[in-house]
């Protein structure tokens, strides 16, 4: 039976090195990271995803965030030029890792985008402009999108790292939305989901392709949501990632219009 093509990234020993807005205490450990990514793949592959695993990259600690380095469309994939430099050696390892799945395009190296302030709700795209997605990556973006007939929309990020850092969407009309991620009016003729409390991370959750969504076992209010909802949330616990400043989402590149055995 073939399924979509989700892409993970291992967890290198240099996790502890990640880009964090503050140094994380204790120090974060790769050894838990990589049994808690283990667990997440397995998660993704019980929902119907064919999981593919990339090498961990020693080079790059925050690596295993592939969802940054690129997005995919339909059957095709805009490499991005992530806006922390330290990160931008990242993309060589997915745009190999891409090349015998999809079409792949290079965006300019004019202006920064990463995947994390890409969010997809059935056939629109939104455009986080933030910390680390500028106007002129979310050109490049804009353009790819318009070439696949999506309808694009620029959101300016409230005050999370990422637009998805605070929004996601659990089916192709509703999201999950924190008021950290962008004002609500932007999202205007989508089903809007408020999230509570002071951790924007409570919206970030992925949709797997059975129709069940996985989220965040520290955020339980996500689950709460979730099931409110109707829909069946699968819990996987990723808070030694949150302690580098990610989410679910962050820790794949999934293809739904790509299928694998
Ligand atoms: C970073 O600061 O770039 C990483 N430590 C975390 C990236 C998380 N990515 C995401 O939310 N899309």
């Amino acid at each position: 039976m073939s399924r979509p093509v989700a892409l993970v990234r291992a967890v290198p020993d240099s996790f502890s090195d990640c880009v964090t807005a503050a140094p994380p205490v204790p120090p974060l450990d790769p050894v838990v990271a990589r049994e808690q990514h283990h667990c997440y793949a397995a998660a993704l592959e019980a929902g119907g995803f064919a999981v593919v695993t990339i090498p961990g990259d020693e080079a790059h600690p925050d690596s295993p965030f592939i969802e940054d380095t690129a997005v995919i469309i339909d059957d095709a994939a805009l490499l991005t030029h992530p806006g922390n430099p330290s990160r931008r050696g990242e993309v060589a390892g997915t745009q190999e890792a891409l090349a015998g799945l999809v079409a792949v395009e290079r965006m300019p190296v004019v202006g920064t985008l990463d995947g994390g302030d890409v969010l997809q709700v059935g056939r629109t795209v939104l455009i986080g402009l933030g910390r680390r997605t500028d106007q002129a990556g979310a050109d490049s973006l804009e353009a790819f999108a318009r070439a696949r007939h999506r309808s694009v929309r620029r959101v300016p990020v409230r005050s999370t790292l990422h637009l998805k850092s605070g929004l996601s969407a659990v089916d192709d009309e509703t999201v999950l939305w924190h008021p950290a991620a962008c004002d609500r009016d932007l999202l205007d003729g989508l089903r809007v989901v408020e999230v509570p409390g002071d951790d924007p991370e409570a919206a970030n959750v992925v949709r797997l392709p059975d129709g069940a969504v996985l989220v965040a076992a520290h955020q339980p209010r996500s689950a709460e949501l979730v099931a409110g909802l109707g829909l069946r949330p699968v819990a996987v616990d990723v808070s030694e990632f949150a302690r580098a400043d990610g989410g679910l989402t962050c820790l794949s590149l999934r293809m739904r219009s790509v299928y694998r055995a």
